[in-house]
């Protein structure tokens, strides 16, 4: 029998309008995460929220040849969750991009509070169905959905939960078909049950 399990990606102040690096849109996620942390919830199935925990002097960033701004520096009030993300009190939080070389856009080169990758963690946990939304649909999103598919996990992308940057536009259109093309679903409020698996 599947096992589902909830990852929220990356659902930081800095990638919310106001934000070091505002994803367009990107606080409308939260009520849409909200109504499925619920379900989650109600279920007793287990939550994960990925954040981006960068060292100051990230190689990540522009001047130290990366490509985006300062952002999600570990332990700012940009790297915290979004106040009105009603995340369960037994959430599990995964920390990706603390060492300085590490890029960490998926939620895979994370370690959870005791330093266990998240991968293990979910194996652990007995999750074999991950469904996941946040920020930002073409960086972390993606690149955690189709690390899930790499460990073997069925994987449900939460498209109404999710919005992209668009760097080039097309980017967001891209990353969907590429995660679909790996074997990802597409769920939405409408669709996602996860009580019932
Ligand atoms: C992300 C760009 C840079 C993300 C992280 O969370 O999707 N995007 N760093």
């Amino acid at each position: 029998m599947a096992r589902a399990g909830l990852l929220v990606v990356d659902v930081q102040n800095d990638f919310c309008p106001g934000g070091a690096l505002a994803v367009p849109l990107g606080d409308e996620v939260v009520p849409v995460l909200n109504a499925y942390l619920e379900r989650f919830d109600a279920a007793s199935l287990p939550v994960y929220a990925s954040r981006d925990w960068h060292p100051v002097g990230s190689h990540h960033f522009r001047e130290h040849g990366g490509l985006w701004p300062p952002h999600c520096l570990r332990d700012s009030p940009g790297a915290a969750f979004r106040p009105d993300l009603a995340l369960p009190a037994d959430v599990v939080v995964i920390s990706s991009g603390t060492g300085i070389e590490e890029e960490g856009y998926s939620a895979f080169e994370g370690t959870d509070p005791d330093g266990v990758p998240f991968g293990d963690r979910l194996h652990r946990d007995g999750v074999t169905h991950l469904y996941l939304g946040g920020l930002a649909t073409d960086y972390c999103v993606r690149a955690s959905a189709l690390d899930a598919r790499r460990h073997g996990l069925a994987v449900t992308l939460l498209l109404d939960a999710s919005r992209g940057i668009d760097v080039q536009s097309g980017d967001i259109a891209r990353a969907i078909e590429e995660m679909r093309d790996a074997g990802v679903e597409i769920g939405s409020l409408d669709t996602v049950h996860p009580e019932t698996e």
